[in-house]
């Protein structure tokens, strides 16, 4: 554990009335998870509490009231409100602060500005911060923390939205950050009331169809390289419009490529409504992605990891390659 630790987050948690929480752009299981929970757990301490995530979410999650309980306040309401009360910002599972996107500039309108968080490239952004970079998930530090605060306020649908998180972050307990505690604590969850079934179906078959088309259409149109030990594939705008499929929809892609036998490393560039490529590393056998993606300005951990170059598709991709080839080059066949 790394920052100022758990004690300090609950003392400040404790002490504030008025909370505003934040999570990262491009929101998976573990930051909807983690936002989720917290906004449930605040409530039941008797907070004022409002979550903003960035762009638009993932229909996928909708199983844990994400339309009812995150972005609730309106930009300028919140703006407004930040600037006369005394709010206290916290960040959840964001490696850096430029990640909570068009939130960015209200995290830090904060009176105060706490981080928990599990990538090891986080710097630690607020004056009060806790990253362990052993836990598999953001939703495992928050069950520490919750632990911590009170046990007794943990009811069934915090206990799912913690659950959420550790099974989408450690694909379902498959991942190398599967460790034995992950396990405790997922048993602890269910016994909490999270029902294995339930959230894997809510997570892993209730696909838009668009999403799986995708998904299709990335597979097809990936190639391997570096004698097998990559595969590299595309999600351009083009794609993104044929499948009817939401930028949020991307997630499992990465999921799909790495099942492929031989290969090292993944690596999916996606066109951005910005204009910018957002580059999702995925490792395996222990292959670093996180140089390479650091290299970008970008972060996350050893075997998952990303960027964003702004560039378009063709000029991120030579960029990418030329650094892949310090590390399995010469030859890209
Ligand atoms: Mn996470």
């Amino acid at each position: 554990m790394r920052g100022t630790g758990l004690d300090a987050i609950a003392w400040r948690i404790r002490a504030a009335s008025d909370v505003f929480l934040f999570t990262h752009e491009f929101a998976d299981g573990d930051a909807l998870g983690s936002v989720v929970a917290l906004t449930l757990y605040l409530q039941a301490m008797g907070k004022t509490v409002h979550a903003f995530v960035p762009g638009q979410i993932q229909s996928v999650y909708r199983f844990l009231a994400t339309d009812e309980l995150l972005n609730t306040m309106p930009a300028v309401q919140a703006a407004a409100h930040i600037g006369t009360a005394h709010v206290t910002c916290l960040s959840a599972d964001a490696a850096d602060v430029d990640r909570l996107g068009e939130w960015k500039s209200l995290f830090l309108s904060g009176a105060e500005h706490l981080v928990i968080d599990h990538h090891e490239t986080n710097a630690g952004f607020g004056e009060v911060f806790a990253i362990d970079g052993s836990a598999s998930s953001c939703c495992e530090v928050l069950f520490d923390l919750f632990n911590l605060i009170d046990p007794q306020l943990i009811d069934a649908r915090i206990a799912s939205a913690l659950y959420t998180g550790l099974v989408a972050d450690t694909g379902s307990f498959q991942y190398a950050n599967t460790r034995a505690l992950s396990l405790v604590h997922g048993a602890q969850l269910v016994e909490l009331g999270a029902s294995p079934d339930e959230i894997s179906r809510c997570i892993y078959e209730s696909k838009p169809y668009g999403s799986v088309w995708l998904m299709a259409a990335s597979v097809a149109a990936s190639r391997l390289m570096y004698g097998g030990q990559v595969v590299v594939s595309y999600v351009t705008r083009t794609m993104l419009e044929d499948s009817g499929a939401l930028d949020e929809d991307t997630e499992g892609i990465t999921d799909e490529l790495r099942r492929i036998a031989g290969t090292k490393a993944v690596v999916l560039f996606k066109e951005a409504s910005d204009g910018s490529v957002k580059v999702s590393f995925r490792g395996k056998y222990g292959f670093d992605v996180k140089r390479i993606a650091t290299a970008f300005g970008g972060g996350g951990h050893v075997l998952a990891a990303g960027c964003t170059i702004t560039s378009d598709l063709g000029e991120a991709e030579v960029r990418i390659l030329a650094e892949l080839d310090r590390y399995l080059g010469p030859s890209r066949t």
